[in-house]
């Protein structure tokens, strides 16, 4: 194996997509998917409200213009998300989770009435597994969310869903962000599954990063595990939203195992609950099937995470 050092040599240059080296390569990273905003979408909770939509821009502008290093705020959910959802959580959850929220309510003011600030969240997620938190003006393209993955960092909503609706957003949100992710975040398995996700997304083409996404989707989002006989839930699309959590669990929709050959074709949306979801048999046995499944991607280099220096080395394969 043989270090290149400048830009990633190969006999077809053009055929590989840009993709950030190091960290700060992330401030651009931040190509956004409109289509489900509140200005755009006819069906979205906030359409007819102008006072919420202007809102949303005023946060939008705040996460365009962040660079790497910058300071801001996020608050968290209304208390009614907060306290459904919590009461849910002991039998819905998996224990990964319940560990993880008890901590962050030790720790970082996760309570009912309370507004941690992103950077807060950020700095005790980095002390317990490196990852770190940075707004995004709204939904990312795939290519850029999953990338950020790759050096641990996680792209975070500053909004919050419509009043109109508090047990199920179309869109990501801030309570989704906070009570959702950050707590999966905390576990250092899953942190390592998730910046696998982003490590195998560099470089690799559309129709791989189509596939990524459908992964990410059935696990991070919306995934369910086995725990003691039981299902449990551990996506964070389904651990924001007592709707959707109530619904995954309740027998009601299909089911099938976690295989990445077959959840990366499985076509997904994300206007209503998801009619299947994928059930892995404990993180350990997703990561090394993750871990195969992202070995078999054909790149013309291979990658390698550098932790000290945040960094991407790329390697000539021979
Ligand atoms: N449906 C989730 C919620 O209500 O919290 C938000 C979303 C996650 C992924 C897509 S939409
Ligand atoms: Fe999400």
């Amino acid at each position: 194996l043989k270090r290149v050092t400048e830009d990633v040599k190969t006999g077809n240059e053009d055929k590989v997509p840009w993709f950030p080296r190091k960290i700060q390569d992330l401030d651009k990273c931040h190509h956004l998917i409109t289509t489900y905003e509140p200005s755009f979408d006819h069906g979205h909770p906030g359409y007819t409200d102008l006072e919420y939509r202007k809102r949303r821009t005023y946060f939008a502008d705040l996460a365009y213009n962040y660079r790497v290093g910058h300071t801001t705020q996020l608050s968290l959910s209304r208390r009614e998300v907060y306290r459904k959802l919590r009461s849910l959580y002991p039998t819905h959850a998996c224990t990964q989770y319940l560990d993880a929220f008890q901590q962050l309510e030790k720790h970082c003011g996760y309570q009912e009435d309370n507004i941690p600030q992103l950077q807060d969240v950020s700095r005790f997620l980095k002390e317990t597994t490196g990852f770190q938190l940075r707004p995004a003006a709204g939904l990312l393209s795939a290519r850029d969310f999953l990338a950020s993955l790759a050096f641990r960092v996680f792209q975070c909503t500053q909004y919050i869903r419509h009043f109109s609706s508090p047990t199920h957003s179309p869109e990501p949100d801030c309570c989704h962000e906070l009570l959702g992710h950050v707590p999966m975040l905390v576990n250092k398995e899953f942190a390592q599954f998730s910046q696998d996700i982003g490590l195998a997304s560099l470089g690799s083409s559309e129709a791989e990063i189509e596939k990524l996404s459908a992964l990410y989707w059935f696990t991070v989002e919306f995934g369910l595990c086995k725990q003691n006989g039981s299902i449990k839930a551990y996506g964070a699309g389904l651990l924001s939203s007592y709707g959707e959590l109530m619904y995954a669990l309740s027998n009601e929709p299909e089911y099938k195992p976690f295989d990445p050959e077959v959840t990366a074709v499985h076509p997904y949306q994300d206007q209503a609950f998801q009619p299947v979801y994928f059930i892995a048999e404990n993180f350990e046995d997703a990561k090394a099937k993750l871990q195969n499944y992202a070995m078999k991607i054909k790149k013309p280099f291979s990658l390698c995470y550098d932790p000290f220096t945040n960094s991407i080395e790329v390697l000539d394969t021979p």
